[in-house]
């Protein structure tokens, strides 16, 4: 049964300045079709959401764009010209198409003015920002629980935007495990890896007991989390050691209270049982993961899951709409 209405959130478009970031995830001759598919938003993608039943996207930046940029001046113009475009894209549609902003995360001062911009003045409903960011030299990589962070986190909790966390591969000098096997590289295997352990720094570090009222959404099932978060939580409890980070709470805690979770290009039923199961039906919602996944693909599985007509209701729309306050 097609449900029509869904909601979409992990959709990406690239700008001219990010359009090469997408160019090595795709072999040499389907370069023309991905680079179509980054850079339209009313023509064929409306097309797949008509079809597919998908009434609404919310538009992100491909990735990692702003977070490889170095240069905080660079990474700060080409977030704001980045926000300026997909605002611009937004109204030619905004009942079809609503934006996540991209950051300059280089600068988090910048970053905080930039995120009050873009839900304030260009009406964003959030933020994407593409896992940890290169500040000032390429091999400087900073995670967003660093201390300079906390500012800008209690900017988010005020303004009460979801933040996507999304995936991006680690940088070469920081990943010698996937040197001799880089086919492990990007959706495969590395993106998640690198987005588990970023969103688990998170959870450690304490943020989510300074700002509880956060609220991190992670794509792709929740990227591998809800499969490892017993063990995560539970292993070697005969040594009765005390945690040894600082957040007062298991990590169970933090993903029942922060955390949500998209479908995106992880159409695998047996996942989804286990995601339902470990952090139930209010905290999963739809996405496709456009243009790198094909909307049908994503609908037509969805379409075809054997789920009671709230719990089918909740994942296609109802969640990203109390979530994302959309339709108010
Ligand atoms: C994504 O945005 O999730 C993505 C990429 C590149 C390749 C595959 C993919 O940015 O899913
Ligand atoms: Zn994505």
């Amino acid at each position: 049964m097609t449900q029509t209405g869904k909601i979409a959130l992990e959709e990406h478009v690239a700008v001219q300045q990010t359009l090469d970031d997408s160019r090595p995830f795709v072999p040499e001759h389907l370069w023309p079709e991905l680079r179509h598919r980054l850079l339209d938003v009313h023509g064929t993608r409306l097309a797949q959401m008509d079809a597919c039943g998908i009434e609404l996207m919310l538009l992100s930046l491909n990735s990692p764009a702003v977070q490889a940029v170095p240069d905080r001046a660079a990474a700060r113009e080409l977030a704001e010209r980045a926000n300026d475009e997909l605002a611009t894209q937004v109204a030619r549609n905004p009942a079809r198409f609503q934006g996540l902003a991209a950051l300059p995360m280089q600068d988090p001062e910048a970053a905080c003015r930039e995120l009050e911009r873009a839900v304030r003045e260009l009406g964003f409903r959030g933020v994407l920002v593409n896992g940890f960011s290169q500040v000032d030299e390429p091999d400087n990589c900073v995670y967003l629980d660093d201390l300079r962070y906390r500012p800008f986190w209690a900017l988010v909790e005020a303004l009460d935007v979801p933040f996507y966390l999304h995936p991006r591969n680690p940088i070469a000098s920081w990943a010698q495990i996937y040197h001799g096997a880089e086919w492990l590289l990007g959706p495969t295997w590395a993106f998640g890896q690198e987005t588990a352990v970023h969103a688990l720094r998170l959870m450690g570090s304490g943020l989510f007991d300074a700002h509880p009222r956060l609220k991190i959404v992670l794509g792709h099932m929740g990227e591998g989390i809800p499969f490892s978060l017993w063990r995560i939580d539970h292993h070697n409890a005969w040594m009765e050691a005390a945690p040894r980070y600082p957040a007062l709470h298991p990590m169970a805690h933090y993903v029942r209270q922060n955390i949500w979770l998209t479908v995106s290009g992880n159409f695998s039923t047996p996942a989804l049982v286990n995601a339902l199961s470990v952090v139930g039906a209010d905290r999963i919602l739809f996405s496709t993961d456009w243009p790198f996944e094909n909307v049908d693909h994503a609908a037509t599985w969805f379409d075809a899951l054997d789920l009671d007509a709230s719990t089918r209701y909740r994942i296609a729309r109802g969640n990203a709409a109390a979530l994302f306050r959309l339709g108010t």
